[in-house]
């Protein structure tokens, strides 16, 4: 299609607020890391679309591109970028391979693992009050979605909860250090352990496969990863070393709520792609997905739409996302008050930078307003594919991964690349 030949670059996440002046920009730190590098912004408040045209890509110096990005969207969407025909393929071999479930259920092991884990209640409660005031607000507990062992945690889940286990006796919503030094934590997690969690309570509710796009791939998955390599104008070994398609169905009644596609790096982070070559024990781990290419399969009936619920914010504040009970990164419930939704179009790709550069032409620091969800389809079935690019924020890291890539494929004989899919790639990235 004409429109994948022109390797648009797109404004990285595109987010620094198009409708206020360039001045603005240079005020807020963040954004005048994007203006530095912009050799010209031309933008448009009265058209729908703007034109933009960018000095440099923070990877691979490659220089300017022409791109039309909807005038207050967050992230680009360029339409045909697979043919209807590749977009059936694509959904044949992903259904003659296979889908699993993207999320289980939680099992009854939780609560004996969370028994195993020795952190005092004083350090759960400091880890939890995030801004300090020595209690605990909903909305604190509630971004700490991980206490809901894959459950999804709704304001009124959680009011549930302290029912339940009696956490917030004086019942004004807050827990004080008080009452959460009353509470008994096992009850806590017993009170988890026993609910009938249902896959719509879930985090992610959907099902997904892995299609391999390497050297020997059908020819229909080499020309999309040549494709999202012109696209995207990344070294063409950091395309080919990353991660196989992912190509995701969601029913009638699925979603999955807002999150990151990769996560934060710190020194002690290790990236799943490179763990292995790098050969270092590290406490985390992430994907390191500095880039997603999302493409919508199929024309979906009813939802489905991808939600990125604070592209256009000035500022981001994690505690933002929850106010008056209202979850901004709950796709079941609150997706139109997204700043952003793309209408699934089969064909269409959509694209955007997950990292920032860290102005030395690697990758830098994650992109908070990358946040993004799958919103609940109300009606049919929808298609998904995900594409990622993966850049250890390590630069040695990644030339090492690299090598051992190239050295790995020149010596082994059979079909190259196997050790990308099964190696590299078994199962990791279910949780991410
Ligand atoms: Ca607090
Ligand atoms: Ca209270």
């Amino acid at each position: 299609p004409p429109a994948t030949e022109i390797a648009p670059r797109i404004q990285p996440a595109a987010l620094c607020g198009r409708r206020y002046p360039p001045t603005w920009h240079f005020l807020q730190g963040r954004c005048c890391l994007y203006l530095a590098r912009s050799q010209l912004f031309i933008d448009s408040w009265i058209f729908l679309y703007f034109l933009l045209i960018w000095s440099a890509l923070p990877l691979a110096g490659v220089s300017l591109a022409l791109v039309s990005v909807a005038a207050l969207a967050s992230t680009a969407e360029i339409p045909d970028f697979l043919t209807e025909e590749e977009c059936k393929l694509i959904v044949h071999l992903a259904q003659l391979k296979g889908l699993q479930k993207s999320q289980i259920l939680p099992t009854d092991d939780y609560e004996e693992a969370m028994e195993m884990i020795e952190i005092s209640q004083m350090d759960i409660f400091n880890l939890l009050d995030h801004n300090q005031d020595g209690q605990l607000q909903l909305k604190e507990v509630l971004t700490h979605t991980r206490l809901g062992n894959g459950r999804w945690m709704t304001p009124e889940s959680i009011r549930e909860m302290y029912t339940a286990v009696k956490a917030d006796p004086d019942g004004n919503g807050v827990l004080s250090l008080e009452e959460f030094k009353q509470l008994n934590i096992r009850d806590f997690h017993k009170y988890m352990g026993s609910q009938k969690v249902k896959m719509s309570d879930l985090v992610r509710n959907s099902q997904h496969t892995w299609l391999y796009q390497g050297e020997g791939a059908h020819q229909v998955m080499r020309a999309i990863r040549q494709r999202v390599m012109r696209l995207t104008r990344l070294p063409p070994e950091i395309v080919e070393h990353s991660e196989p398609l992912q190509v995701v169905r969601y029913d009638q009644g699925g979603h999955y709520h807002a999150h990151m596609d990769s996560g934060p790096v710190f020194p002690e982070t290790a990236c799943s792609h490179t763990k292995l070559v790098a050969n270092e024990s590290a406490p985390f781990e992430t994907s390191c997905r500095y880039v997603t290419v999302l493409f919508y399969l199929n024309n979906v009936t009813g939802g489905g739409e991808t939600v990125f619920p604070i592209a256009d914010n000035r500022t981001y504040e994690e505690m933002s996302l929850i106010q008056n009970d209202i979850d901004l990164r709950d796709t079941r419930k609150n997706c139109d008050k997204g700043n952003l939704r793309v209408k699934p179009q089969q064909g269409t790709a959509v694209f955007w930078y997950n990292y920032l550069s860290d102005g030395e032409g690697w990758v830098g620091e994650l992109d908070d307003f990358a946040l993004h969800g799958g919103c609940l389809v109300t009606q049919g079935t929808k298609w998904i594919a995900n594409n990622w690019i993966n850049v250890d924020p390590n630069r040695w890291r990644q030339l090492r991964f690299e090598q051992e890539m190239a050295r790995y494929a020149g010596a082994e004989p059979g079909p190259p690349g196997d050790w990308t899919v099964d190696k590299a790639y078994s199962g990791v990235h279910v949780e991410l």
